[in-house]
């Protein structure tokens, strides 16, 4: 499909932080924001946080008008959370998304560069650890060899450019998100990530990575399990089976209809 026209309102940015027992870094990742960011919107999506953060949340939101919460029943996954508060923000107009970490990992400080390469003409930006002058800081060998491992996977199986494609920090322009039928997308844990900007190439969008400096959560649990890894594993897998699989049908019916025509 080709890539659409877009009429996106590019100074209406909305940042959406999905957040699990994160009372201990919400706050001072919203300040942050504002400062760095100050006509963004934030909407902060809680899945009913044990700790209190849904709370913290609605004092900020009471205190600014630029930041809002949604209240959502239960611990369902990043990808949920993620795709409600998309669909919060589509449906409110904004012209550009952004998907932000609570933790510290994602820094405030880098979004402008984000923002600058979606303006910059690009239709999806990712955040990228792997690309020349990106990092990691204070990450476990062990976490930095998932996330490579992953990417690697993630490339070899699907034929695509991307480096870093689990990273979460990420902006999408409204007519991305409107063009890769988010009411398909499945994925719960971080494979999320993977699972769109998937879409969006396979949708002829334009992604760029733009290298950022990822640090290593201070405050708070990790939400990262084997279950989202092995959930990683499958569906990229399985994407991958299909993708090569159309490959070689198509292959296939090139070979044949010139075979055809030679004969
Ligand atoms: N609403 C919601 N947010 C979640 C859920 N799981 C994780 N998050 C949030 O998603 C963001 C990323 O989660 P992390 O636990 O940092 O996972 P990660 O970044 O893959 O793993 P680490 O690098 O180990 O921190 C954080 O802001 C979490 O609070 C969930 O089920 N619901
Ligand atoms: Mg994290």
């Amino acid at each position: 499909m080709a890539r659409m026209t877009s009429q996106d309102a590019l100074d209406s940015v909305l940042v959406i932080i999905p957040t699990y027992n994160e009372s201990q870094n919400i706050e001072s990742i919203t300040t942050r924001l504002r400062r760095a960011v100050p006509d963004a919107h934030i909407l902060i999506a809680d899945d009913n946080s044990p700790d209190g953060t849904g709370e913290i949340a609605d004092r900020l939101a009471s205190d600014d008008d630029h930041v809002h919460v949604m209240h959502r029943k239960g611990k369902e996954g990043l990808g949920a959370a993620y795709l409600a508060g998309f669909h919060w923000g589509l449906d409110r107009g904004y012209g550009v998304l952004v998907s932000h970490d609570a933790d510290g990992s994602h820094q405030p400080e880098q979004l402008p560069r984000l923002l600058e390469a979606i303006r910059a003409g690009a239709d999806m930006v990712k955040g990228s650890r792997w690309v020349s002058g990106g990092s990691v800081v204070n990450w476990p060998k062990s976490r930095e060899l998932i996330s490579r491992g992953g990417s690697l996977w993630t490339r070899l199986w699907l034929g695509i450019p991307v480096k870093d494609a689990t990273g979460g920090f990420n902006a999408y322009r409204a007519s991305t998100l409107r063009g890769i039928s988010l009411d398909e997308v499945a994925s719960a844990g971080y494979c999320f990530q993977i699972d769109l900007v998937w879409r969006a190439l396979k949708n002829g969008f334009r992604v760029v990575e733009v290298p950022i400096e990822f640090v290593e959560r201070e405050f708070g649990d990790s939400k990262m399990s084997r279950h989202i890894v092995v959930e990683a594993l499958i569906r990229t897998t399985l994407w991958g089976i299909e993708h090569r699989l159309g490959q070689l049908t198509r292959l296939g019916r090139r070979t044949l209809t010139r075979g055809d025509g030679a004969s």
